[in-house]
C-alpha cells in the first residue's frame, strides 16, 4: 500500500518578503518603529484620517512595484513543493505581497487581503488596483466616491477564508511556520489547533524563536532563503516513505 503523502499547510509571515527587500513589522526596523499600527491597519484609523492611511498602503504598493523586490529562493521552493508534492499543498499567507503569486505558487490564501487590491465600502467589489489610491478615487463598479480602501484586513477586521483555512488545519499532517513572529491572532493560534487535532507534524523555520515556539515539534532557526529551500529538497527526496515526522 503506497504511503499516501499528508497534506501541507504552510503558514508564512513577513520574515520570508524580507530578503526580498520589504519590510518586516516588528523587527527593530520594522514597519511599526516607524507608524501606529492604530494609526493606519485600524478601522478606526482609516475613518480618522483616511488620507494618512491611503498614503501608508501607497508608498507600500510603489515599493513593491520597485523592480529590486523579486521573490527569493523561499517563495520559489515553496512553488516547487506545491507542484512536486503528491500531496496538497495550501499556503496561507499573513503577508500582502504578490510575492508567493510571482513565484509561482497557485494554492494560495491571503488571510489579511491583498496590497494590490482595493474594495468599494458601498458595493464591496474587490478591484485589481496598482496605482496610488486616494479620497477622490471613484469606484469603478458603482461609481461612488470616496469610498474605495484597501482590500486589507485591520485589527479588529475578520481574516479572510477562515472557515478553508480551519479545515485544511484539521485535515494537515504537516504544518508548516515560516518568518512569522506569532504576535497576530488567528494566524498565531493555528500551530495550538493543529495540536488539538492531533494528527501533524510541526515545523517553525524562522529568523528566531517566534512566541509559539514552544507549541511546535521541531524548529529551525536561520533565513528563510536558506532553511525554505532545503527544507523542500528534503521533503521531496523522501517523498517515497512519508509519515509527518521529525523530517
Ligand atoms: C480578528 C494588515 C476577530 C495588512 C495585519 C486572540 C484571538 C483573536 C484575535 C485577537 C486575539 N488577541 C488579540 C486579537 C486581536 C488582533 C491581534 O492579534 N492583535 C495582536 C497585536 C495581539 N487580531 C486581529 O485583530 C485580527 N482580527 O481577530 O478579528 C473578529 C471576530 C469576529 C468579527 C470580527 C473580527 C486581524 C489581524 C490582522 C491584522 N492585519 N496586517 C498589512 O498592513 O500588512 S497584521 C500584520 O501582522 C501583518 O499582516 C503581518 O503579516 C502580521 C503578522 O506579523 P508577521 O508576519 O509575523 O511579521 P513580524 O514582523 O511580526 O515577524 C516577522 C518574523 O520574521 C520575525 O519572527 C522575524 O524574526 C522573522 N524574520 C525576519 N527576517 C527573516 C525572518 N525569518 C526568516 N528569514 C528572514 N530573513
Amino acid at each position: 500500500m503506497p504511503t499516501i503523502p499528508p497534506n501541507i499547510v504552510v503558514l508564512t509571515g513577513a520574515g520570508i518578503s524580507k530578503e526580498s527587500g520589504l519590510d518586516t513589522f516588528r523587527d527593530a526596523d520594522g514597519i511599526w518603529s516607524q507608524v501606529r499600527l492604530e494609526d493606519v491597519a485600524t478601522p478606526e484609523g482609516f475613518r480618522r484620517d483616511p488620507a494618512m492611511v491611503h498614503q501608508f498602503y501607497n508608498a507600500r504598493r510603489r515599493r513593491l512595484a520597485q523592480g529590486d523586490i523579486e521573490p527569493n529562493p523561499a517563495h520559489l521552493a515553496l512553488a516547487r513543493l506545491e507542484r512536486e508534492w503528491r500531496g496538497e499543498v495550501l499556503i496561507v499567507t499573513q503577508n500582502i505581497d504578490d510575492l508567493h503569486e510571482r513565484a509561482g505558487s497557485d494554492n494560495l490564501i491571503h488571510m489579511h487581503g491583498e496590497l494590490l487590491k482595493v474594495r468599494c465600502r458601498q458595493c464591496r467589489k474587490p478591484l485589481v488596483w496598482v496605482g496610488d489610491l486616494d479620497t477622490g478615487h471613484a469606484c469603478p463598479d458603482c461609481g461612488r466616491t470616496g469610498s474605495l480602501r484597501p482590500h486589507v484586513v485591520w485589527f479588529g477586521e475578520m481574516p479572510l477564508a477562515m472557515d478553508r483555512i480551519n479545515a485544511a488545519l484539521r485535515h494537515c499532517g504537516l504544518f508548516v511556520s515560516v518568518g512569522t513572529s506569532g504576535n497576530v491572532y488567528p494566524a498565531a493560534g493555528f500551530v495550538a489547533a493543529v495540536r488539538q487535532a492531533g494528527r501533524a507534524h510541526t515545523i517553525e523555520l524562522n529568523l528566531e524563536p517566534s512566541e509559539g515556539a514552544s507549541l511546535f515539534h521541531e524548529a529551525r532557526y536561520g533565513k528563510a532563503s536558506d532553511l525554505v529551500p532545503a527544507f523542500v529538497e528534503e521533503m521531496l527526496s523522501r517523498s517515497g516513505n512519508l509519515t509527518p515526522g521529525p523530517i
